[in-house]
């Protein structure tokens, strides 16, 4: 007891009360420069910036914005979508007099979404460090926390001695900031080789960060939860690619939450990254569907593939050419899901039934949680794209069905979920993803 402490052992009290604080100091001190990056990183706070939602009618109006998107590469606007008259832009706070001058100008609606970005990415970004805290490396608790690229790596690489016959992990080359690209092919076991193949992918954008999540619930489902899911692993392999565009994810954990492209520089000084879904070889180019200014946020690159990403997905599709029966790629948001062609307003011969898988998807999920996919090829349901994963999956490799899934919007821009959604939208895009898989392999059979 504290009060029949003799001398020596109110020393040693006293010591050890000392060392207590200290480390609780030290504790504290170290959650907190945890918690606030900005000391130790380049992390943008987004302070004053603030979000605007626009009112687009119209073809004009929809042109005058791509015009002002061209001429501003500071205003960030989210892509005018077909059949969609509201449109969000997020403004710098030294933009911001500049654009409500252009808005009124031209007379245009609009409103304020939100004042301040940043206490909401800071409230987001504190969210996920402390709930990271209490993950034990390299498990992942897909539900709990959202994971950086080399956090999803560690798992990856952990995952063949828990299933050493079921998983094989694959590094197909290196990003730009040479950061290791894997992919994970996921089997029943039975040793049966050229199984047909279902190839997922996710995170082309690097601020959509509910695509690597749903990557991570795929290969937890397929794994963790085999019992339930058997039938979708007997006659057919998945192949599942959770971070494309690695640099740019990481660059939104670090730095920017809202970066889009890749990291490579381009030949504007000023203007960094590619749009990897601009940058895929097939009908690359065109002006309607993306872009040869390096600001733009549809930025297609010099060349077709010239962005190393890009260059280690195709090899990943042509590795797999001739069994590719589905190729998926994991976007937000929206709720789409996308078929080919973006290019061009034609339909592809195959289109019906793509549409038929699609089909499923939709109504799987309107049955489970009432969730509404709108669904056709990207040029109608979305607008033009040119130089996508997608067109290229269909186009050259040939893959029997391929789509853009758009998962549904969450947080406060679209792209952000928090934590405590990250349940409720990959266990409602599950249902989607498992019933378009149970489709396709009824479809065409091994
Ligand atoms: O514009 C895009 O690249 C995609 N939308 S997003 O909001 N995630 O940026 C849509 C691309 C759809 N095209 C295909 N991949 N077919
Ligand atoms: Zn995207």
């Amino acid at each position: 007891m504290r009060l029949a402490l003799t001398p020596v052992s109110l020393l040693a009290q006293s010591i050890s009360d000392f060392w207590a604080i200290m480390s609780s100091l030290l504790l504290g001190l170290l959650t907190l420069l945890l918690l606030q990056p900005v000391v130790l990183f380049a992390w943008q706070d987004y302070k004053d910036y603030k979000l605007y939602e626009l009112k687009i009618e119209g073809a004009e109006e929809q042109n005058l914005v791509r015009k002002w998107s061209k001429e501003n590469p500071l205003w960030d606007f989210h892509e005018p979508k077909r059949n969609e008259s509201l449109l969000n832009v997020m403004i710098p706070p030294e933009e911001a007099k500049r654009f409500l001058e252009t808005l009124r100008n031209y007379h245009l609606e609009y409103k304020v979404l939100i004042e301040d970005l940043a206490p909401l990415v800071h409230a987001q970004r504190t969210e996920n460090l402390s709930k990271k805290l209490f993950i034990p490396w390299p498990h992942i608790d897909v539900l709990s926390a959202f994971y950086t690229h080399s956090e999803i790596n560690d798992y990856l690489d952990s995952l063949p001695e828990r299933f050493p016959k079921r998983v094989q992990v694959k590094q197909f080359g290196w990003s730009y900031e040479r950061r290791p690209l894997k992919v994970l092919t996921i089997t029943n076991g039975d040793g049966r080789r050229n199984k047909p193949v279902i190839l997922i992918d996710g995170t082309v954008h690097a601020r959509e960060w509910i695509s690597p999540s749903m990557a991570l619930y795929i290969i937890q489902q397929l794994l963790d939860n085999y019992g339930d899911n058997q039938e979708l692993l007997q006659d057919y392999d998945w192949v599942i690619m959770p971070v494309v565009n690695a640099d740019g994810y990481e660059y939104t954990h670090t730095d920017s939450r809202y970066w889009r492209k890749s990291r490579r520089p381009t030949s504007n000084p000023d203007c960094i990254g590619t749009d990897i879904n601009r940058n895929f070889g097939y009908e690359w180019g065109h002006d309607e569907g993306s872009s040869s200014d390096p600001c733009e946020p549809i930025y297609r690159g010099e060349r077709p593939f010239d962005q190393p990403e890009s260059q280690v997905l195709r090899d990943v599709m042509l590795h797999y050419k001739g069994r590719l029966n589905f190729y998926l790629s994991l976007h937000s948001y929206g709720n789409y899901f996308l078929l080919p062609w973006g290019y061009t307003s034609d339909f592809p011969d195959t289109y019906q039934d793509m549409m038929s898988v699609a089909d499923a998807g939709a109504k799987a999920i309107i049955y489970s949680t009432n969730g509404i996919y709108s669904y056709g090829s990207t040029y109608y349901v979305l607008y033009p794209t040119s130089g996508d994963t997608a067109d290229f999956a269909f186009g050259v490799v040939n893959a029997t069905v391929a789509m853009t899934m758009e998962l549904p919007a969450a947080g406060f821009q679209g792209f952000d979920p928090w934590v405590s959604h990250i349940e409720r939208l990959v266990t409602e895009s599950w249902v989607g993803v498992r019933a378009m898989a149970a489709e396709v392999i009824r479809r065409y059979p091994a």
